[in-house]
């Protein structure tokens, strides 16, 4: 079973694709849902098989530091320890480094930097990163890179994608290819189209197995994202997949599948249903407001999750003010299906060849939480 891409369909710029791995096809376009440290919070390993979710994403950075890889590899890999026997991609770390480590050091050998959690030293290289999402059993392992700040100024944004494309050609020299896995590079470069020619150049001599767009939804904001995926989506090879690193909303999903994206992670909406925050067909709402108290509707009936069906708006609502666990259990559960159930309608909208449409009703939806 080698790792393949096969482009189904396209509408405009929009694609929908099958990715073939060793841990089983992957449906795009695809939402990944965020397993940081081998486990996606609030959500047992059948509850995120329940919401759709076909792919699931791991840290580096993380797991190295707890429990460390050489003790997951000794577990049995991150699919057995957190009973995912489906694909996982692994971000590299040095993304994770800059926004949670302490006195970071790069240089052009790798990133140096103190735990957050109990300030030990690390070095971490291209070489080691690619080694640690070995032992982790990654089914995608991520390039090292730099994601510079926004803004930063073309040369600063030049010298850093440059360090990037050195630090890809060591991950992929480093990469130890197996059957049915594969290594993404990630394109850099900031708002600047010139850098991101640059880098999507160098990046495709490499032949990767996929793409991703890094350095983006970093507060440049969502026009400038768009005009950033203009630019690069067209510079990829169409028959690799490609991803949006930590992107995004529901609405930036549907524009950048729009341009040409086949691959999203954010921790959204793990991270809004922990804090009372529900997508759904009609917007978002929080459940925590008081409007929720007697409302004995569905969260989202356009929803078949366990909470839609099974659950009132109302009992969401005790949940949170009663600081009850399930509350962020629950919603967790339903967002992540309204992430999945996204990404496949809009799949099926792809292949029909109406994805504008689909889009158009969907944000039309949205709005009706605004009133
Ligand atoms: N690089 C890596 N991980 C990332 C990013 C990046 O640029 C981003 C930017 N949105 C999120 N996660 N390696
Ligand atoms: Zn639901």
């Amino acid at each position: 079973m080698s790792f393949s891409f096969d482009l189904l369909g396209q509408d405009g710029a929009a694609r929908a694709g099958m990715l073939h791995t060793a841990h089983g096809d992957v449906p795009t376009p695809t939402f990944m849902a965020v397993g940081t440290a081998g486990t996606v919070k609030a959500m047992t390993a059948d509850a995120v098989r329940a919401t759709g979710a076909k792919i699931v994403l791991g840290n580096t950075y993380h797991l190295m530091l707890r429990p460390g890889a050489e003790r997951v590899a000794r577990l049995g890999g991150l699919h057995k320890m957190m009973d995912w026997p489906g694909p996982i991609l692994t971000d590299s770390g040095g993304f994770q480094v800059m926004s949670l480590a302490k006195l970071r050091k790069m240089d052009e050998t790798g990133v140096t930097f103190r735990s957050h959690i109990d300030g030990s030293a690390h070095h971490l290289t291209p070489e080691r990163s690619m080694e640690i999402q070995y032992l982790l059993d990654a089914t995608i392992t991520m390039v090292l890179d730099e994601c510079t700040k926004f803004p930063a100024t073309h040369e600063e944004a030049a010298k850093s994608m440059r360090l990037s494309t050195r630090w890809a050609k060591r991950s992929r020299d480093a990469f130890v290819a197996r059957d049915g896995y594969g290594q993404f590079g990630i394109v850099q470069g900031n708002v600047y189209k010139d850098l991101r020619e640059e880098s999507a150049a160098a990046l495709r001599e490499l032949n990767f197995e996929g793409y991703a767009i890094g350095g983006l939804a970093v507060g440049e904001g969502q026009e400038m994202m768009y005009a950033m995926l203009d630019i690069t989506a067209p510079l990829l090879p169409t028959g690799k997949p490609r991803y949006l690193m930590g992107v995004g909303t529901p609405d930036d999903l549907l524009g950048s599948v729009a341009r040409g994206v086949d691959m999203f992670d954010c921790v959204m909406p793990t991270r809004a249903g922990r804090t009372a925050r529900g997508f759904t067909s009609h917007g978002v709402f929080n459940l925590r407001n008081a409007r929720f108290i007697d409302d004995g509707t569905p969260l989202d009936e356009n929803c078949g999750c366990l909470c839609c069906t099974r659950h009132t708006r109302a009992y969401l609502h005790h949940l949170f003010r009663a600081q009850e666990i399930l509350g962020p259990m629950l919603l967790t559960m339903h967002n992540l299906t309204y992430y999945q159930r996204l990404m496949q309608d809009g799949r099926v909208a792809i292949l029909a060849g109406n994805y504008d449409e689909y889009c158009q009703a969907t944000r039309a939806g949205w709005e009706e939480a605004k009133h």
